[in-house]
């Protein structure tokens, strides 16, 4: 068989040696190709070292290939510079350095900050957190009957105090794509920054941060076919150059006395300590690996293999699909009329499949769609129509067997 993009499940060992599993829980973290887990294998069985320190060949060799990564993730998401990609932990950690860093150089108190209904508590506890720190007020853009953002809310939350705006680029539960590029515009007009949570945008379409002309923007790696404990902050440079560190240790320094320390120049300055060097090598080796498809195609396998999950959802007898944005994302969350959403996310793991049941880590947003609970299922271009089909095919017949 040719090597096409409807059969790249083959390049995943874990999905060709469990072929009567449906792995559609891709939001949550997606499936390793062969290169990704050959590349990381590569680096602990052939040059494993610590980077930067080392006057030795391994070091040299683990340095060049960390650094070749950010090169790598620069290109991928257009940054003009590797000094603008910081290497983190994930999402999570990115929107924590930010908001840490941000409100301390720039938040005094009863400045405004603009976030959404829609995020994840990823994009709004570090925010919480801030907040109370420094005395800042949040504001939320709230969302309509459809789950798209209310942008004309959005017109009164503007004061003469709006210092930021962080939104997510695309819902973890909706599937909503928001119009980032827009709403940066606005705010920039005003002179507001703009944080963009990219950790479900990225693995799935193409993200180019200059296009977009946002401040900042966040994703993790082992959302898009790479390990977990990495993930990017990506930052205007004139931005991050007058951030102040997050965390302080080896390598952020340049000059360090009892009396205080100068910081290293960027991205060091926000990578203190050991990074994670074989993270970092699995990162470039899944971007290498989405290179190989283009984003283009990766966004038109999945926005087939959406629209025939989504429509098919739509179609199915006693249950409701949660948001009707016409720009999505191939996540579909929704509820069984009579079942509780574990219960049936439990009976479709006994029938082969992996979805995810809860509040997805937006306890706002789940509140606010007045289903505190809801299945998702969410897709990859490595996904079968077969596998959808099957899948609306048990939801459909799902019935006395379920209770
Ligand atoms: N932002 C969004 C929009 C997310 O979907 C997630 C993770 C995060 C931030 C946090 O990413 P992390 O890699 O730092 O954990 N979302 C999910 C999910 O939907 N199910 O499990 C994790």
């Amino acid at each position: 068989m040719n090597r096409t993009i409807e059969n790249a499940y083959r390049d995943f060992p874990i999905l060709t040696g469990n072929p009567d599993y449906s792995y559609l829980d891709n939001a949550a973290t997606t499936q390793k190709p062969a290169s990704v887990l050959e590349a990381i294998q590569e680096y602990y069985s052939g040059y494993n070292a610590n980077v930067y320190r080392a006057i030795h060949r391994w070091g040299e060799e683990a340095t060049r290939a960390y650094e070749e990564s950010r090169t790598k993730t620069a290109a991928f998401i257009n940054a003009p510079s590797t000094r603008q990609i910081l290497f983190t932990s994930g999402t999570t950690d990115s929107i924590n350095l930010a908001a840490s860093s941000f409100c301390r150089r720039f938040i005094s108190p009863g400045d405004e900050i603009i976030l959404t209904e829609m995020e994840h508590h990823s994009n709004l506890v570090p925010w919480q957190i801030q907040a109370e720190h420094h005395g800042a007020v949040l504001r939320f853009i709230p969302i309509t009957e459809t789950g798209e953002l209310d942008l004309e809310v959005l017109e009164t939350l503007w004061s003469e105090k709006t210092r930021l705006l962080a939104l997510t680029q695309m819902s973890n539960v909706l599937g909503t794509v928001n119009p980032v590029k827009e709403i940066t515009a606005e705010a920039h007009a005003r002179g507001v920054k703009v944080l963009v949570d990219a950790a479900q945008s990225v693995p799935h379409m193409r993200v180019d941060v200059q296009d977009l002309d946002c401040d900042l923007l966040a994703f993790s790696g082992h959302k898009m076919y790479g390990p977990t404990g990495i993930g990017v902050l990506y930052g205007k440079e004139e931005l991050l150059q007058e951030l102040p560190p997050y965390r302080g240790g080896g390598e952020m320094i340049r000059t360090v006395t009892l009396e205080g320390s100068e910081w290293n120049e960027l991205p060091h300055k926000f990578e203190a300590g050991t990074p994670n060097i074989a993270g970092a090598v699995g990162l470039g080796a899944a971007i290498d690996y989405l290179n190989g498809w283009g984003m283009e195609a990766v966004e038109k396998r999945e926005a087939a293999l959406t629209a025939l999950l989504v429509e098919g959802i739509r179609g199915l007898k006693g249950y409701t699909l949660y948001g009707r944005a016409p720009e999505r994302g191939g996540i579909a969350a929704f509820c069984r009329e009579g079942s509780h959403s574990h219960d049936l996310c439990s009976y479709l793991d006994s029938k082969g499949f992996a979805l995810r049941a809860g509040h997805h880590c937006a306890h706002p947003l789940a509140s606010k769609l007045g289903a505190l609970s809801t299945v998702r299922a969410s897709v990859s271009f490595c996904n079968r129509e077969e596998e959808i089909i099957h899948l609306l095919e048990t939801l459909e017949t799902a019935g006395s067997e379920l209770f």
